[in-house]
């Protein structure tokens, strides 16, 4: 069959991204139409996403994208999991929460866990506890009772365009209420918050939504279908890692690095929940067996202190890459921190967050912008390195080599450092993983590509050429291990 065109809504925790792909059996060719910041704004009761503005950009990208090319078969969205606006009669009831607002991350567990400690919680989600979880979220809910359904980020956003109220599953499985096992809502849980009457029909990656409509079809200029994709975004990342055997792990990393494997089943065992680790749905029903490691957040936010508010995205990231080159170059051996700390959660002073991990065990403190980044990519890395380590004990999967996908493919001193400190090759890239699995559920749902997931794998492997890290032996560059 011959190549056809798909457009990718990827939205970030710190941008979003509009994307082309011409897409067929032995071709895989991405072109970048709109990239727009997402920039989280504080409102007296807390911290919210700017979903008007997104959804604007998003309508812009996609305008742009059908002037470049008219005959895009489909659209699919996917952003960050957990979050949701409520509805009643189709009108939104005020902002979506940020899941880094400290409040609600504090009030939702402790609320939760007067009936429902996390073990008896994971018996039945197999969710790693995270204090944003959407269920402990709805804990903390001011006004549930004026709702009449829920809907995630992408599904929101699907509504808008479309009309139709659905939930994705790969996204649902993120929010605490989805039975681990049968991936179906689960009653229980969901009455124990009282949201049970919100949860929406659950759909599956590769179904269709309907056509654009309304406004919305008006401000795009075209009537083109919305598909469902793994609107989670790790799990679009994790469709387009090109691995070309079974026995690999993989780091989706971005603001997150979501390391694990991927399992036909889930693993509900007590050493998986005090390891931390999650149990989210996968397209084509695999398990996404992974834990959350704190990801490039430590950094961009680093950035984000020294350069004070007002900097631009596009100063952020030249200071980004200057301090890495920097980084680089630091000869003594810097120490480690634990990364996964919750007081690198909210957004904050991180340079004096981590100084004060390492003053209050008495170790020495990074003394430069340039030593705290090492030692952030240090630490990054040896979170990496134990997570994979673990991933594989605990499910019996072997591990004979990482994919690094995302934002951190392209971070050759992480990529690297991983790779030495897992003893194991690191394979990174594509850095826009996340789109590629968006477009390549959708060629499939089209019929432009046919096969499992194992063969949209192979394509992304033959066309979007990754590059290996050799994991380094002496003594000099494991120092830090
Ligand atoms: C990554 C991600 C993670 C999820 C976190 C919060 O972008 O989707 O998978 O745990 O954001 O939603």
């Amino acid at each position: 069959g011959g190549a056809r065109e798909f457009a990718a809504v990827d939205l970030g925790a710190t941008s979003g991204r509009v994307i082309l792909g011409r897409i067929g059996p032995s071709e895989l060719e991405l072109r970048h139409v709109a990239r727009f910041p997402n920039e989280p704004v504080t409102l007296r009761d807390g911290l919210h996403w700017d979903v008007l503005g997104l959804y604007r950009s998003v309508l812009a990208g996609l305008a742009a994208a059908v002037r470049q090319r008219a005959d895009i078969a489909s659209v699919g969205i996917d952003s960050w999991a957990v979050d949701y606006a409520l509805m009643r009669e189709g009108r939104m009831l005020g902002l979506p929460y940020h899941y880094r607002d400290e409040h609600r991350g504090l009030l939702g567990p402790s609320e939760l866990h007067r009936t429902f400690d996390h073990a008896a919680l994971f018996a039945r989600n197999g969710l790693q506890f995270l204090p944003f979880n959407t269920v402990y979220q709805l804990a903390a809910e001011p006004s549930l009772d004026e709702a009449d359904a829920l809907l995630l980020i992408p599904d929101l956003l699907a509504f808008e365009l479309t009309g139709v109220v659905a939930a994705e599953r790969t996204n649902a499985s993120t929010t605490g209420l989805l039975e681990a096992r049968t991936r179906e809502w689960d009653p229980v849980v969901a009455d124990a918050v009282g949201a049970r009457r919100l949860l929406p029909e659950l759909i599956d990656p590769g179904a269709s939504l309907g056509a654009l409509s309304g406004a919305a079809g008006e401000a795009v200029g075209a009537t083109m279908p919305l598909v469902a994709v793994g609107s989670h975004d790790t799990a679009s990342a994790v469709v387009a890692v090109p691995a070309t055997t079974d026995d690999f792990a993989y780091i989706s990393c971005g603001t997150w690095g979501l390391v694990g494997v991927e399992l036909e089943e889930p693993v509900l065992t007590d050493a998986a929940r005090e390891a931390s680790f999650t149990n989210e749905g996968g397209v084509d029903g695999r398990v996404r067996f992974l834990h959350n490691v704190m990801g490039l957040w430590l950094l961009s936010e680093s950035i984000r202190t020294w350069l004070g508010p007002g900097a631009s995205a596009a100063q952020q990231s030249s200071a980004l890459e200057e301090l890495l080159a920097q980084a680089a170059e630091v000869q003594a051996s810097m120490p480690v921190f634990d990364v996964d700390d919750p007081r690198f959660l909210a957004p904050g002073d991180m340079p004096a967050r981590i100084s004060a991990w390492f003053s209050e065990r008495g170790m020495p403190v990074p003394a430069s912008r340039a030593e705290l980044v090492r030692s952030i990519i240090e630490s990054l890395a040896q979170a990496f390195a134990e997570t994979v380590r673990a991933a594989s004990t605990l499910s019996g999967k072997r591990v004979s080599a990482i994919h690094m996908v995302g934002g951190g493919a392209q971070n050759r001193l992480l990529c690297q450092a991983t790779a030495d400190r897992a003893e194991l090759p690191v394979i990174a890239g594509p850095v826009e993983a996340t789109a590629i699995g968006n477009l390549l559920v959708q060629a499939r749902a089209a019929g432009a590509l046919s096969g499992s997931l194992e063969s949209l794998r192979a394509l992304v492997a033959a066309t979007q050429a990754p590059e290996t890290y050799t994991p380094r032996t002496t003594r000099e560059t494991v120092r830090n291990g």
